[in-house]
């Protein structure tokens, strides 16, 4: 079988000595970390619309993608042959689950009939690959930005008709996902958002986009998706400033508008650094909210402002991801999913197994570090002590509701100074954490 990657074999784990680049150092599907495997722990997914149809445009250059299986024109055809390609890169990088946008997979056709017609026919393809292969869908979700019909925002548009066709879009977007077994459907605000203040009913958005997601939720219940719904925080890009802007934000809009039973968040590593946080200070919200879905595994780049969407491989960064979802035990339906481009000066198909090899590894280490950390319990022993005090006495009184501020007063003017602090010991801390990145 030549396939459409005849130079590469199926990755296979060689261990962290292999000198073999199109091997896994560290990510051993089959070995067990706190109690999972590491295919089921981390459960990554290839992401569709970089790996299949990025082509390496950017603002000042056009593509320069080796992609040999593409046709100059798209087609329902050329759409089927590259679901082929695909499905090989997946099964041979041992990848478990991919996402999409329903405009990832198909061409557009005239007529929204039309548009749904092509898409019933490469997923059609789709699904028999899937039955074939075993790989899984982790997430879909609908583009509603890249169509100028939503130059002012899909769900947020001044224009009702452009709601319109994006609820039909969702309808349509949440039953193929649906009908491919998808685990999750992922709401990115693409251009729910606003360029000028000057001409927008900020309230009068927000509440369409509340409406917007109510009207997804009845409607997953009518068919039975019972998959998790998740939204995915972005402050700016391709607006100068996107409704889901954070993970605090979008909690809050969540239960402003009753609708935090419904959905949890797929939190993207360079969306949190553009929005001025670390990733883990958006994972932690996340997890104390109870609303962890997902992740978009990915970094940003220290010197460029934007949304460079480059794979992730820094051990530190894995580390501290892993760190939360350990605490959380686990990432439940959601996974690791690779939304993230390969640099376009590295335009060969056999570039892309370089890159999603170098993501695995990364999460694979970061999460036998930080399993490591916790079998010690670096962090629990440090917590516990930093926080002793509102164990016993006055601080657990606070905390059980039975101290009033006439009680804090009486107890402090009896005592007259508070207890001496202790030092926070970050630099000691930093230097355990570097023990253990070996
Ligand atoms: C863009 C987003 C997008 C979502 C899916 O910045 O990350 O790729 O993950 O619509
Ligand atoms: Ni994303
Ligand atoms: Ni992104």
């Amino acid at each position: 079988m030549a396939g459409d990657f005849p130079d590469v074999p199926k990755i296979e784990y060689e261990g962290p000595k292999t000198k073999n680049p199109l091997a896994f150092r560290h990510y051993n599907a089959e070995e067990v970390v706190v109690g999972k495997t590491m295919e089921e722990y981390l459960r990554f997914a290839v992401a569709y619309w970089h790996t299949f149809r990025g082509m390496g445009v950017d603002p000042f250059g056009a593509g320069t993608m080796l992609r040999p299986w593409e046709a100059d024109e798209d087609s329902v055809d050329n759409a089927k042959r590259r679901v082929e390609v695909a499905f090989e890169f997946f099964t041979k990088l041992g990848a478990p689950y991919y996402c999409f946008h329903d405009r990832d997979v198909a061409p557009e056709g005239d007529s929204l009939r039309e548009t749904n017609a092509n898409l019933d026919a490469v997923v059609a393809a789709m699904r028999e690959h899937q039955d074939a292969t075993g790989v899984k869908l982790l997430w879909g979700t609908a583009s509603l930005f890249t169509n100028p019909r939503f130059m002012h925002g899909a769900a947020t548009s001044c224009n009702a008709d452009a709601f319109a066709y994006a609820a039909a879009q969702v309808k349509k977007a949440i039953e193929v996902t649906h009908s491919l077994g998808g685990e999750n459907y992922v709401f990115w605000g693409g251009r729910e958002g606003y360029t000028t203040l000057y001409n927008t009913d900020m309230k009068r958005e927000m509440d369409h986009l509340g409406r917007f997601f109510h009207l997804a939720v009845d409607h997953a219940r009518d068919i039975g998706f019972t998959g998790q719904f998740l939204i995915e925080p972005k402050p700016k890009e391709p607006t100068k400033h996107q409704y889901d802007f954070d993970a605090g934000n979008c909690i809050a809009f969540l239960k402003t508008y009753d609708l935090d039973k419904h959905f949890k968040l797929n939190l993207e590593t360079n969306h949190a650094t553009l929005a001025g946080h670390t990733m883990m200070h958006e994972l932690e919200l996340a997890v104390s909210a109870g609303m962890l879905g997902s992740i978009d595994a990915n970094r940003g780049d220290l010197l460029l402002g934007w949304d460079t969407d480059q794979f992730p491989t820094d051990i530190y960064l894995t580390t501290r991801v892993m760190l939360v979802v350990l605490r959380n035990g686990g990432i439940g339906s959601g996974g690791f999913n690779f939304d993230a481009k390969v640099r376009r000066e590295s335009f060969e198909p056999v570039d892309l197994f370089h890159a999603h090899i170098g993501g695995m590894d990364a999460f694979a280490r970061g999460l036998k570090i930080a399993a490591a950390m916790q079998a010690d319990g670096v962090f629990e022993g440090i917590l516990k002590e930093r926080y002793a005090s509102w164990d016993s006495g006055i601080g657990a009184k606070i905390e059980a509701g039975e101290a009033s501020f006439a009680d804090l007063e009486e107890y402090m003017l009896e005592k007259g100074e508070a207890d001496a602090n202790a030092s926070g010991r970050q630099e000691m801390i930093e230097n355990i954490v570097n023990d253990y990145i070996v």
